[in-house]
């Protein structure tokens, strides 16, 4: 699958149901901790560099950001999880509107849960890829910032979070750096797999 990177459209920021766009196409959604790299996964899957807004801070998308990928798929930027400083009403209300997404929108097609490769996943992380497991999501997981491990090191740190994850044989766990950026290809014949 290719994509042309100009025929990209930022849909909506949703924040509700009904504002969710009704495209007919199939939607991939980023789900991880907050910081991990989710907006910058997208950009860099689709060679653009400030198409979802990235930051240092944590905490920097708030909305469903819903993405029109030429036409093909629709890739949805989620707000992060695990980020300390919002307060706990607000947590509450990202938490809701995550899980209204995730567990009703019909046109969900795979979830795309980021991990830092160089970590053990956080209890958030074992939280949120058991909850997509019980709505029974196809996962891709992503295990990100592949650039800050020394190469001979990166086939262990795949199998330690798949078995702390207790992955589902089904599912498929990749290493990934948006810096390298080398691997485009293969996660989009993973994508179109399930679109
Ligand atoms: N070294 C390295 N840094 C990365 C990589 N991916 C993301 N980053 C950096 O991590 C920081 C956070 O990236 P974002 O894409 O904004 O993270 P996010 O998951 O969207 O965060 P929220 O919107 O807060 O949920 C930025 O400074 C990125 O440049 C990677 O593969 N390698
Ligand atoms: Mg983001």
């Amino acid at each position: 699958m290719e994509v042309n990177p100009n025929q990209i459209e930022l849909l909506i920021s949703a924040v509700k149901k009904e504002q969710y766009p009704e495209t007919g196409l199939g939607e991939v959604a980023l789900s991880g901790r907050s910081n991990v790299g989710k907006s910058t996964f997208i950009n860099s899957m689709i060679g653009r560099k400030n198409m979802a807004r990235t930051s240092q801070q944590p905490g920097k998308t708030q909305t469903l950001n819903f993405y029109n990928i030429d036409q093909q798929l629709v890739f949805v930027d989620v707000p992060g999880y695990g980020y300390a400083k919002v307060s706990k009403k607000q947590r509450e209300a990202f938490g809701k509107m995550i899980e209204q997404y995730l567990s009703e929108r019909e046109t969900l097609k795979l979830v795309i849960q980021l991990v830092d490769l160089r970590h053990n996943p956080t209890e958030d992380d074992l939280l949120m890829y058991d909850y997509l497991k019980y709505f029974d999501i196809p996962t891709l997981v992503v295990a990100t910032k592949e650039d800050k491990i020394a190469k001979g090191k990166v086939q262990k740190h795949l199998a330690n979070i798949q078995s702390k994850l207790e992955m589902e044989p089904e599912d498929e766990i990749i290493s990934y750096s948006s810096i390298k950026n080398n691997k485009q290809k293969q996660i989009w014949e993973i994508i179109e797999k399930y679109l």
